[in-house]
């Protein structure tokens, strides 16, 4: 049986490889953070009990700041497989803690590339670094491939570069079976509420439902290719098969704007809105509501009233989400992992955009009864 170690695991993505990994048979390792609150939602599912006899879902404690830990980590598991998914992954965060980001998301990256060479484990362990898309930042050439130069416009981007080149010098110089996924955007239902399509998703579905009363947004200019987790975890693992190690740019090829987002994400809630004004004057405004849309969103809950109606503004724009220095475009060419890994991506963004947010109406209509039965749901707004 395969072991793979999995850093991150707690996040959408981890949660997701994680899976995939225990449904090919993996017994999968995930590191994960003390925190103050339960922070294993997304893997719950998954949990077996460390008393039980044969256990093929394990986790330790860790983090990437913890050389000494990670080392202990890699010495105990031996894994064939590591990926490092662990990162402060968010971009506008990075400005307000760029130290830190620096030391998980860049060091963290040669933290655990030296623990696997302490280890002894050079020549067993391959290795999967988390790159990304963020790299090009203001971008010189569309669309973006694997010769596309960096151009990063963030500390987060500016320490991706560091783990990056330092996977690649570690291929170079060891010998080792490391590789780089530059993953655009990817997104699921699972997606962490302060990226902006799960913040979208969420916003509109507890709009409708009484919940919320605005969604105030940033640079609705701001163009993505825009993926799924789910099909973005099946390149990671089919890179650390082949029988050489290489970086590919995984990308669906489509790209949307942030207003196109909040388009198709008000449709599937029944919601047609135009745009209005401009810069950080521009507003979304409710021109029609189609219930019948609403009520299959909801799963045929034909009864359920919508809080919105024609002529509401329910999106504005703030600058406090505006970025110091904004990556305005990106657009991927994913030829080489289709040619190489005989990877496609499997779902439409239109698909994606539904999912996420009939899965957000769930979560508010549940969040709407405990609010009808005077219970707090102590969700709040970003
Ligand atoms: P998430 O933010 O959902 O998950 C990040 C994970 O890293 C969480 O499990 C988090 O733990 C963990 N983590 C954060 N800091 C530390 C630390 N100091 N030590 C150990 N673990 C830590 O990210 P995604 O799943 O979306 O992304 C996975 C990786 O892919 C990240 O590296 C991200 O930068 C990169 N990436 C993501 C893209 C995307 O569109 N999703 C695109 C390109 C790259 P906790 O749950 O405790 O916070
Ligand atoms: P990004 O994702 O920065 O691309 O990083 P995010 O969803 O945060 O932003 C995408 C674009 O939307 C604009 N935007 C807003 N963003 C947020 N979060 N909140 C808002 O209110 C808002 N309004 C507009 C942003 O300015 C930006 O242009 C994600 C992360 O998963 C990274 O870890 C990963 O490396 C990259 O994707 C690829």
């Amino acid at each position: 049986m395969k072991k793979a170690l999995i850093t991150g695991i707690t996040g959408q993505d981890g949660a997701y490889l994680a899976e995939f990994l225990l449904r090919k048979g993996y017994e999968v390792h995930g590191v994960k953070r003390r925190a103050s609150l339960f922070n294993t939602d997304r893997i719950d599912h998954l949990y077996q009990d460390p008393h039980a006899s044969e256990r093929h879902f394990i986790l330790h404690y860790g983090d990437l700041s913890d050389s000494s830990n990670l080392v202990r980590i890699m010495q105990e598991v031996k894994p064939d497989e590591v990926y490092n998914l662990a990162a402060q992954s968010h971009v506008q965060v990075s400005f307000e803690s760029p130290e830190y980001t620096a030391d998980v998301d860049a060091l963290g990256a040669l933290r655990l590339l030296e623990a696997i060479r302490i280890a002894a484990l050079t020549d067993h362990t391959r290795f999967y670094q988390a790159s990304t898309s963020e790299l090009f930042g203001l971008v010189r050439e569309m669309p973006q491939t694997e010769k596309t130069p960096f151009y990063p416009r963030s500390p987060y981007a500016c320490a991706k570069l560091y783990a990056y080149w330092i996977t690649v010098n570690y291929r170079e110089a060891y010998g080792m079976y490391a590789c780089n996924g530059i993953l655009f955007n990817h997104e699921s239902p699972i997606r962490g509420e302060t990226f902006v399509t799960r913040k979208i998703t969420r916003a509109l579905s507890r709009m409708v439902l009484d919940l919320q009363d605005c969604l105030y947004l940033g640079n609705l200019d701001a163009k993505r290719d825009w993926g799924h987790a789910r099909d973005y975890v099946e390149m990671q693992w089919l890179m650390l098969q082949q029988e050489q190690p290489d970086d590919f740019v995984i990308a669906t090829g489509r790209q949307f704007s942030v207003r196109d987002f909040v388009n198709a994400a008000a449709a599937e809630v029944g919601l047609t809105l135009v745009w209005q004004g401009g810069g950080l004057d521009e507003t979304g405004i409710v021109t029609a509501v189609d219930l019948p849309r609403l009520a299959q969103a909801a799963g045929g809950r034909q009864c359920m009233e919508c809080h919105v109606k024609p002529g509401d503004v329910i999106v504005r724009v703030d600058p406090r989400y505006f970025r110091p220095t904004e990556v305005e475009t990106l657009l991927g060419d994913p030829a080489k992992a289709k040619k190489r890994l005989g990877w496609e991506p499997k779902t439409a963004f239109e698909d994606m955009v539904a999912e996420m947010t009939r899965e957000d109406l769930q979560l508010s209509m549940r969040d709407a009864v405990c609010k009808v039965a005077g219970f707090r749901t102590f969700r709040h707004n970003e």
